[in-house]
């Protein structure tokens, strides 16, 4: 058995994970599993991620989830790729938060706008700015670029661009010429086109 295992979907957010994996270049396991079927609920699963969601990994017998939390600690696990910017440059900051940004801010608000909520809720309350405010933010960020940290491709950029391609790819985000660029430059990365090619592969689609 590998030491790194990934439990994947397709389609799915796991398809994030795919292509970060691919930019590592390590060697590692995939388990698909059904979540029609009910796979995700199975106790061995659930031992895994107790929510019963992918995507997660095992890596050397430990198990992540969150999407976020799975693209840094595999950027810190394998330095050798390049894909994080470690602890003690200042610029780990703003690494980390664009990291996050998706899970903390524009996921939730892309959620908002899809779903809106029968009663408004007081906009101090809520920890993020409507998504056309966020989406100017990263276009900003990316402006020059090529990359949210400049020059550098990093594991804040596949969580950020996935989220874009996916939002972008299902109308749940409008198609913003300040960003097209940026999604184009990730969307012809050798990574994420293997990644494509695999669950491709795997989903015999
Ligand atoms: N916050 C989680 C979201 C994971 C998630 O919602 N995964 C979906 C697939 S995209 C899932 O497993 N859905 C099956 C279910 O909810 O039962 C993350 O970042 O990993």
């Amino acid at each position: 058995m590998n030491d790194l295992v990934f439990y994947h979907a397709i389609p799915s957010r796991g398809g994030i994970v795919r292509w970060m994996l691919e930019e590592v270049g390590e060697p590692y396991e995939t388990r698909l599993l059904d979540l029609r079927g009910g796979e995700g609920r199975r106790p061995d699963y659930l031992a895994i991620n107790p929510q019963g969601k992918v995507p997660a990994i095992v890596h050397k017998g430990v198990a992540t989830t969150e999407v976020a939390a799975i693209c840094l600690y595999l950027a810190d696990a394998f330095p050798r790729a390049g894909l994080a910017i470690p602890v003690g440059d200042p610029r780990r900051g703003p690494y980390l938060r664009w990291a996050l940004f998706n899970a903390s801010a524009i996921e939730p608000a892309m959620m908002d706008a899809k779903f809106p909520r029968r009663e408004d809720p007081p906009p101090t309350a809520i920890g993020y700015r409507p998504l056309d405010a966020l989406l100017d933010i990263v276009a900003q960020a990316v402006t020059p670029g090529p990359y949210l940290m400049g020059e550098q491709f990093t594991a804040a950029d596949v969580v950020i661009g996935s989220a874009l391609r996916f939002g972008m790819a299902f109308g749940m985000m409008p198609q913003r010429a300040d960003l097209a660029g940026y999604v184009a430059r990730l969307n012809a990365r050798e990574a994420y086109r293997r990644a494509e090619e695999k669950d491709k592969a795997a989903s015999g689609t």
